[in-house]
């Protein structure tokens, strides 16, 4: 621990970004002042995370990151960026346990719900059928997918040496297509196969979650990293799938019972949801889900 406290640090946010509350959460949980960092918006909803200015502080245009001048390059993965919150800050017990097999399903959770089968995605922009594809469109998505259409085309044209545009107007390009097209071809149905498909696979991430929940939090007696993770990833799923309050499951339990009948959210994921909802840096970032 340095005298001089822990080195200043720039968080690079957006208020729509579930990730970005992992550090967010840290943040708090840790006790950093409002005086040891600042805040920059990138806009989420708009494509701005696509702009040239922030790619070249994250290559792959995704949010969070942090920069800090005690740091050769930005951290770009909220794993990263909490490990780094967590060890520069003396205040607290750190985040992650001393005991291996503790700090072992730590890890473990932390990388179960990053697992792509487990995106929020599929709650926010995909569709089962040609019904919830018009309901999407008619929704905050369907200018989501053609914001960043726009800016990945506008950024890609005057700066073709970057090659993410490529990718990415190609990847959100399919979805765009599926957003603006007014008949329902082959294109609409495999993407509503895989979206079926996606429901499954997110209602057997769920009970797997559950499963691996200890209890009173998500490894244990002790709020670690893994409730800093498990925490905006639960609570975005449930804000897409409709929810208000802060322990609505119900419309995302329907959702996943229309690919999944007998999908109930398990007692264990409950508690624990009531367990940790009940912090200070919980409350803090969640007055409403987001
Ligand atoms: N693995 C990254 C994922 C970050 C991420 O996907 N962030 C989303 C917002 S929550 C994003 O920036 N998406 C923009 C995009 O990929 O188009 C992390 O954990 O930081």
């Amino acid at each position: 621990m340095s005298d001089t406290g822990p080195p200043r640090f720039t968080l690079y946010t957006s208020d729509a970004s579930q990730w970005a509350y992992v550090p967010h959460l840290t943040i708090d949980e840790k006790g950093y002042k409002p005086s040891q960092y600042d805040i920059k918006q990138v806009g989420l909803v708009n494509g701005e995370n696509f702009s040239p200015e922030y790619v070249q502080i994250n290559p792959n245009g995704t949010i969070p990151s942090l920069t800090s001048a005690s740091l050769p390059e930005p951290l770009i993965e909220s794993a990263d960026i909490l490990k780094y919150l967590d060890f520069n800050h003396p205040k607290g017990p750190s985040l992650f346990p001393v005991d291996p097999e503790q700090r072992l399903k730590v890890e473990e959770l932390i990388a179960h719900v990053h697992q792509t089968k487990l995106s929020t995605n599929l709650i926010l922009l995909q569709a089962r059928d040609a019904q919830e594809l018009s309901a999407k469109k008619a929704s905050f998505s369907k200018d989501f997918v053609n914001s960043r259409q726009e800016k990945l085309i506008r950024y890609g044209t005057t700066n073709p040496q970057i090659p993410l545009y490529t990718s990415r107007t190609r990847e959100n390009g399919k979805l765009y297509h599926i957003y603006n097209s007014s008949a329902i071809g082959p294109d609409h149905e495999q993407f509503f196969a895989d979206s079926r498909k996606g429901y499954k696979d997110f209602a057997a991430g769920l009970n797997e979650l559950n499963s691996m929940l200890v209890l009173p939090y998500a490894a244990g007696d002790k709020v670690t990293a893994a409730d800093m993770h498990i925490v905006p990833w639960l609570a975005h799923a449930l804000w897409g799938a409709g929810g208000k309050a802060i322990d609505e499951f119900h419309p995302l339990e329907e959702l996943i019972k229309k690919s999944v009948p007998d999908f109930k959210f398990g007692e264990k994921t409950k508690s624990w949801w009531r367990n940790i909802s009940a912090t200070d840096s919980f409350h803090k970032n969640y007055p409403t889900l987001h």
